[in-house]
């Protein structure tokens, strides 16, 4: 595994850095302009080349996963790729965005590597061995409450607005118990900093596989959690989680399903 995973690292730092050299180009272009949503499509299919690039260097057996290129080759092993997590981050220079690299082997979930390349910071994990961020461990605090703690979310947004009755009243529910609740924009980061102890709880709608493969890996080797809000597949299937610290993930769960109520099994089966 730790081949794969050096083989990782190298991609995604590879394409984290060609993300940072074009954001200095998107700056001369207009904010609002439908040339600037189509740029930034270049800048994650030229990250998604690099890492599919540097995987079949030393494995062109491999399966591919990718948000912009969809499945390709192999199904022993499959690499989980978000070349550019946080796009409406990047979009607007806003500094919080990703690269996601998940490997799956046999169907399970055994390296994840979650690179920030605006704060070069390398969040790493294999299975059963450990999460790790610049090298060193990680872990989340088992002791931590939902009392007071820092809760990361997501909004729901456009196909899953449908969910945002029950999300509002979530969020107001969060509200009243936690400290305070963050809203990154980066899931794949979210769960890095749920493993690092940055934040301690996190609840979101409607995630793909390749936004959560690696940092859900990361997440579960610090020693914190992660489930589906709903009750229709894995969180890997219905990408509706809850995360967190393990007193903070249970707390969440007691908390937010309720709001889902008698709607929830209509909902997800739209
Ligand atoms: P993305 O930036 O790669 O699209 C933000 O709430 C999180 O949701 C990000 O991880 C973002 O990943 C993900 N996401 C998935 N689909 C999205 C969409 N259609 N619009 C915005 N964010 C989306
Ligand atoms: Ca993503």
């Amino acid at each position: 595994m730790q081949a794969l995973l050096n083989t990782a690292i190298q991609a995604a730092r590879r394409a984290g850095d060609s993300s940072m050299r074009y954001i200095k180009r998107l700056d001369e272009l207009d904010v609002r302009s439908k040339s600037r949503n189509e740029f930034v499509t270049q800048v994650d299919l030229a990250a998604e080349q690099i890492i599919i690039e540097s995987v079949h260097e030393r494995y062109p057996d491999h399966g591919i996963l990718g948000e912009e290129t969809g499945r390709q080759g192999g199904d022993e092993v499959i690499w989980i790729i978000d070349p550019l997590d946080g796009t409406t981050n990047y979009i607007h220079g806003f500094p919080v965005f990703a690269v996601s690299i998940g490997i799956q082997v046999k169907g399970r979930m055994e390296v994840g590597v979650v690179y920030d390349p605006n704060r070069q910071e390398l969040f790493t994990a294999i299975r059963g061995v450990g999460a790790q961020l610049e090298g060193r461990r990680i872990r989340v605090d088992v002791n931590r409450v939902l009392e007071g703690s820092l809760i990361g979310t997501g909004f729901p947004y456009r196909e899953n607005d449908r969910w945002m009755e029950q999300y509002l009243n979530q969020f107001r529910a969060v509200m009243h118990v936690a400290g305070d609740v963050r809203r990154p924009g980066s899931a794949a980061l979210d769960l890095c900093y749920l493993a690092s102890g940055r934040m301690d709880g996190f609840w979101e709608f409607g995630l793909q596989i390749w936004d959560i493969a690696a940092g859900s890996l990361i997440l579960c080797e610090a020693g914190g959690m992660i489930s589906s809000m709903t009750d229709d597949g894995d969180y890997l299937e219905t990408g509706n989680i809850i995360a967190g610290a393990p007193k903070v993930h249970a707390e969440l769960e007691k908390l937010l399903k309720p709001f889902l109520g008698p709607t929830m099994a209509d909902a997800a089966n739209e």
